[in-house]
C-alpha cells in the first residue's frame, strides 16, 4: 500500500490549539516541519554521541566524525554530485552563497566583467553579487522573467555576453513557484565561459535535483527547508573550482600545518569549515534525506504537483483574488503568491491566522520582484508533501472570510 498520509509523521501537525484545531502549515517555502525520525536522531546523538567532530581519539568523537562525514556521501547522492569532497557544510543558503560570492567571486571577477542573476532573486542571491559588483568594478545585469514568471533560455541567450564571469539564478522563485529551464541556461553560460550557481532552497526539497545532470558549477540549499534542523546547509562546488578557491573563514579545523608566519591548508572541503561545526544540524540533515529517499523525490514531486493543481483550481474560486505566477506541472511547484483586491496581505495574512492557518505576506525578501510585479507584498501558500486538500479547503474557506472580518463589504 502506497502511503499517503505524512502528517502522523510529524508531530507538530498534530498538535492541537485551544480551539482543538490542528495547523493548516501552508508556510513550507519559509520553513519545513520536522519528522519524528528526524528529532530522533538529534535526540540520539545528544543522548548517546555528542562530540567535537574531528577532534578526539575517543570512542564517541570518532563516532560523531563517522557520522558527520557520512552525511555528506548522502548529500552528494541525493544531489547527484561525483564525490562526497564537492559537498561543504555552510549554515543554509544564505551562508553558501556568500561563500562562493566571496570566495570565488572575489578572484574570477574584475573591472568590466559581468555578473548575471535574474529580478525573481532572493536577497540572499542578489546582494552578494551586488556588493560584489560594487567591489570589482564589475556590472550587475538582470534576467527578465516572462509573463509566466519564468526566466527563458532565450532571455538568458540575450543577456550573456563574453564578459560574463557568473551567472547566478534560483531554480524556482520562492514567491512565484516557477521552475527555470537551468540546464539550458547552464550550457549557454558555460558556452561564453561563464560559471552557474543555482540557488536550490526551493527545489532541492521538493524536486529532483541533479548537479551533473543540470551542470551547475555551484549549488546551494538550506537543511531547514528539507525538513532538516535550522542552522545547516550545503554548498555544492565542482572540484576544481573548490580547489581554487580560498578559505572564507580562518580557524580550527582547517589545516595541515600552521607556523608563526605561514600556513598549509586541508583540501576541500575540510578548508572551508572551520570552527566546531553544526553536528547537530549535519545529523539532522542525514536523517531528513533518510526520510526523503524514503518516500522518494519522484513521488513528493507528483503530490506537490496534485495539491498544486487543486490549490490553483480552489483559490481561483474566492472572487476579488488576484494570483501571481503561472503555469503547472512541470513549470511550477507549490508556491502560490495572491492578493485580494482591496485588502492589505498582512490583514489577510492575520485573517487567515486567526483560522488557523499558516501563510507569510510581505516581500518575500524578493523586492525587485516585487517592484517588477508592481505591488510591495503579496500574500504566499506554499506546500509541502504533507500537506492535504483539506489544508487547501480551509486556506480557502477562511479567504472567503477575509473582505467580510475586515468590514469591506462581501467578497
Ligand atoms: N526563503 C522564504 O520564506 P536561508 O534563509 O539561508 O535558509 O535561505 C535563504 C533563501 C535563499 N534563496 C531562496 C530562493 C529562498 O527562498 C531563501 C529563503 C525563505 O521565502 C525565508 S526569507
Amino acid at each position: 500500500m502506497v502511503k499517503t498520509d505524512y502528517k502522523g509523521d510529524f508531530p507538530l501537525l498534530l498538535q492541537k490549539d485551544g480551539q482543538g484545531r490542528a495547523i493548516a502549515y501552508l508556510d513550507n517555502a519559509a520553513t519545513t516541519q520536522k519528522p519524528r525520525p528526524v528529532i530522533d536522531a538529534v535526540r540520539t546523538y545528544y543522548e548517546t554521541y555528542n562530540a567535537n567532530p574531528h577532534r578526539g581519539a575517543y570512542d564517541i568523537s570518532v563516532r560523531v566524525t563517522e557520522a558527520f562525514e557520512e552525511v555528506r556521501g548522502k548529500v552528494a547522492r541525493f544531489i547527484g554530485a561525483a564525490d562526497p569532497e564537492e559537498i561543504v557544510f555552510t549554515a543554509g543558503t544564505t551562508d553558501s552563497i556568500n561563500l562562493a560570492a566571496l570566495s570565488y567571486g572575489e578572484q574570477a571577477v574584475g573591472q568590466g566583467d559581468e555578473i548575471l542573476i535574474s529580478v525573481l532573486e532572493h536577497h540572499s542571491n542578489l546582494l552578494p553579487w551586488q556588493r560584489l559588483a560594487r567591489r570589482t568594478g564589475a556590472t550587475l545585469h538582470y534576467l527578465i522573467p516572462d509573463e509566466s514568471g519564468r526566466i527563458t533560455a532565450e532571455e538568458a541567450a540575450q543577456k550573456l555576453t563574453p564578459r560574463t564571469k557568473i551567472v547566478a539564478i534560483t531554480h524556482v522563485s520562492n514567491v512565484l513557484g516557477c521552475v527555470n529551464p537551468i540546464r539550458d541556461i547552464a550550457a549557454l553560460a558555460h558556452e561564453k565561459g561563464a560559471v552557474v550557481l543555482l540557488d536550490a532552497a526551493q527545489s532541492a526539497p521538493h524536486i529532483p535535483v541533479d548537479v551533473q545532470a543540470l551542470d551547475v558549477d555551484f549549488l546551494a540549499f538550506s537543511g531547514h527547508k528539507l525538513l532538516a534542523p535550522a542552522g545547516v546547509g550545503i554548498l555544492y562546488g565542482k572540484k576544481e573550482l573548490l580547489r581554487r578557491m580560498e578559505p572564507l573563514r580562518l580557524g580550527g579545523g582547517i589545516v595541515e600545518e600552521v607556523t608563526q608566519q605561514t600556513v598549509r591548508y586541508l583540501d576541500a572541503p575540510w578548508k572551508f569549515e572551520a570552527g566546531t561545526q553544526n553536528a547537530e544540524g549535519v545529523i539532522g540533515l542525514g536523517a531528513a534525506i533518510d526520510y526523503l529517499e524514503e518516500v522518494g523525490m519522484p513521488a513528493i514531486q507528483e503530490i506537490e504537483g496534485r495539491l498544486t493543481r487543486y490549490a490553483l483550481e480552489k483559490l481561483s474560486g474566492v472572487s476579488g483574488i488576484r494570483l501571481y505566477g503561472g503555469g503547472t506541472g512541470g513549470t511550477r511547484t507549490g508556491i502560490i503568491s495572491f492578493n485580494i483586491d482591496g485588502v492589505h496581505p498582512h490583514d489577510t495574512a492575520t485573517v487567515l491566522a486567526s483560522h488557523g492557518v499558516a501563510v507569510r505576506a510581505g516581500h518575500h525578501c524578493a523586492q525587485p520582484l516585487m517592484a517588477h510585479m508592481g505591488v510591495n507584498a503579496t500574500c504566499r501558500m506554499s506546500l509541502y508533501f504533507y500537506n492535504t486538500e483539506e489544508d487547501i479547503d480551509r486556506l480557502a474557506a477562511a479567504l472567503k472570510t477575509v473582505r467580510g472580518v475586515l468590514g469591506l463589504g462581501p467578497q
